[in-house]
């Protein structure tokens, strides 16, 4: 996993880059509905009943500079109640615990959690970016069933692309600069995969970025659509003058797509939902979704 530096992050916090209005632009979603697809959860969640605590960790490589204050952000961002505890790592994380929230964020150099206060399961950051990316590919792209789909880098997070976009109804194929990791996912995964990167690239349109490496310009087909959660951006100016969309961000669409995840399973847990008067029957969970914990 390629680790952040807060020169990457920078904007997180103030969204300078206007990632919403992109994303509303491309896909006709913001971060907040995009993390809520991910989840299968209904639009109308109201995710402000949920608090969240981000832990700063400082174990191995220690803190990166705003990395917690972008977490709270992005929680903020999407609606959830959300604050930095005072404490890192262990006091941290039994500050966090012991304030009674519903989800603690925090990440070290291997791993990237939402951990749920009443499951106690993990949302994982790989899948939560995967899930987010798999779903801003699918709306750029108008819905992906029956459509070839590349997925480049066969690595966690690619892996996890690859079984998703499956799912979605799209036609896989997998390739990675290390042919025997593309051809083990193609296998555990039930999908194709392809040796040769620059071939792969240069005969699909509609791309999920899993790699942290280069993809050369002159190898993209003019009006790709590229959903790339790799890290950190690695587009040329030719890139980016052939594609029709790159959608990049480095914590935004995983980490609110991890939060929404670690949501569903207290709303799947508690069963226990409040559903306005008026709203007749409903199936699922269909209608104005709040969520009762505690
Ligand atoms: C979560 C990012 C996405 C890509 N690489 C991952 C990474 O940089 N992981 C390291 C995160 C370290 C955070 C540090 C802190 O500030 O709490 N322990």
């Amino acid at each position: 996993m390629t680790r952040l530096t807060s020169e990457d992050i920078s904007n997180v916090e103030s969204d300078a880059i206007g990632l919403d209005d992109r994303l509303v632009s491309v896909t006709g979603h913001d971060v907040r509905t995009i993390a809520l697809e991910a989840a299968g959860l209904p639009q109308c969640v109201d995710l402000s009943g949920f608090q969240v605590a981000v832990v700063p960790i400082t174990s191995g490589l220690g803190e990166i500079g705003g990395f917690a204050r972008s977490l709270d952000a992005i929680a903020r961002h999407i609606g959830m109640r959300s604050h930095v505890t005072s404490a890192t790592d262990v006091s941290g994380f039994a500050e966090a615990v012991e304030s009674g929230v519903d989800i603690v964020m925090m990440a070290d150099d291997d791993r990237f959690i939402a951990y749920n206060t009443l499951t106690g399961t993990c949302a994982d950051n790989a899948l939560g970016t995967a899930m987010g990316y798999s779903v801003v590919l699918r709306d750029a792209a108008g819905g992906l069933r029956g459509s070839d789909v590349l997925v480049v880098g066969a690595g966690f997070v690619g892996t996890q692309a690859a079984r998703i976009l499956r799912s979605m109804g799209a036609v896989v194929t997998v390739t990675d600069i290390v042919p025997s990791k593309a051809a083990a996912v193609a296998a555990a995964e039930g999908v194709a995969y392809m040796d040769d990167v620059r071939e792969a690239v240069s005969s699909h349109w509609l791309i999920l970025n899993a790699s942290p490496g280069e993809i050369p310009g002159e190898w993209i087909r003019e009006g790709s659509i590229i959903s790339s959660p790799g890290v950190p951006f690695s587009f040329d100016d030719e890139a980016m003058r052939r594609a029709d969309v790159i959608v990049h961000d480095p914590l935004e669409i995983g980490s609110a797509s991890m939060l929404t995840m670690a949501v569903a399973e207290t709303i799947r847990k508690t069963g226990r939902v409040n559903m306005p008067l008026g709203l007749g029957t409903h199936s699922n969970m269909g209608g104005h979704v709040v969520a009762m914990h505690r």
